[in-house]
């Protein structure tokens, strides 16, 4: 299947099985690069990317915390992101923005590699399994903590940074588990492996602040956006471990997980153990926009 897939990689078009890197490139020994995961939809009015311009600036606003430079403005990135999904004729997909530090550098200082980027897409379905989007996920938290402050930068989404949601996600599978939570340094919750967290208790809802060790994700700003304008209260907040086990209802966002409910953590039962009505709201809004076209709170290019 995805050998049919064109790369878009340093500025051509290549063949999904030729898009190579070499082994000696600094980001295979150095966790060197940074990412995008971006959603195309299939809206009933066509195309369209959702957030495109936040991705393209987050990637470079991770680029410069670890002080890439990529050789491209982020026009070019926009239209080649564009040019790739139409290459690749897809009506919706995922798209995976990569920059990287490649040959050129022995050692950690990074600064003689070269810097490359390429632009994967592929068609990718729920995240965290089938049917989640309505019945839920069973999580548990992790013994991993997430990164901690002035260690790796939890704002740039890179590479490195990466091995930590890799710990949690691989602890949380093999226990038997979707997914993982981590706790911040000091055992407040701070987010999933590739998922910010919300909890709602008597209809307000509350989310990690965006300096508690998270990626503060698109999805999570989309659902705070649709809150206010659906009259929920949202608060930015510490969150205890304790007060996770007696919510009213949990959910993880993310633009691969879009909005995944939670009906269990560490086996404790959640709600009525599956999506709840706050849940569904909020989920039924954001899907509503990304499926119709309808875009109130312009967040689509249509492509
Ligand atoms: N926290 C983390 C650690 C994270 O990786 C993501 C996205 C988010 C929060 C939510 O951010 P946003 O997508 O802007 O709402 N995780 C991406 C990568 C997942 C992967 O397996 O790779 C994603 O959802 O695309």
């Amino acid at each position: 299947m995805y050998h049919k897939l064109k790369i878009w990689m340093n500025g051509e078009l290549v063949d999904w099985n030729d898009a190579k890197i070499h082994v000696m490139s600094h980001v295979a020994h150095y966790g060197s690069s940074t990412f995008e995961g971006i959603r195309c939809y299939d809206t009933a009015k066509g195309s369209a990317i959702l957030f495109l311009d936040e991705h393209v600036r987050r990637l470079w606003e991770s680029s410069k915390i670890y002080r890439i430079e990529i050789p491209y403005s982020e026009a070019e990135i926009k239209d080649a992101i564009i040019a790739t999904v139409k290459a690749n004729e897809h009506k919706a997909c995922y798209i995976r923005p990569l920059v990287y530090r490649g040959q050129g550098a022995l050692g950690v200082n990074p600064h003689r590699a070269s810097i490359e980027v390429a632009i994967a897409t592929w068609e990718w379905g729920a995240y965290l399994g089938e049917d989640v989007l309505e019945n839920g996920v069973d999580v548990k938290v992790s013994s991993w903590h997430r990164l901690a402050p002035n260690t790796l930068p939890s704002w740039a989404k890179a590479g490195g940074n990466y091995m930590n949601s890799q710990l949690i996600k691989m602890e949380a599978i093999s226990d038997g588990y979707a997914e993982g939570l981590s706790l911040d340094q000091n055992g407040y919750v701070a987010e999933g492996s590739g998922e910010n967290i919300f909890v709602v208790r008597h209809n307000i809802l509350y989310t990690p602040f965006a300096g508690q060790s998270i990626l503060p994700g698109f999805t999570r700003h989309a659902v705070m956006d649709i809150a206010k304008r659906l009259g929920y209260e949202v608060r930015e907040t510490l969150i205890p471990r304790e007060s996770l086990y007696i919510a009213d209802e949990i959910f993880l966002t993310g633009t691969a997980a879009e909005i995944t409910p939670v009906r269990s953590v560490d086996k404790y039962p959640i709600g009525q153990e599956k999506r709840g009505p706050v849940t569904e709201a909020l989920q039924h809004e954001y899907l509503k926009v990304v499926r119709s076209g309808e875009d109130p709170y312009n967040w689509l290019t249509f492509i």
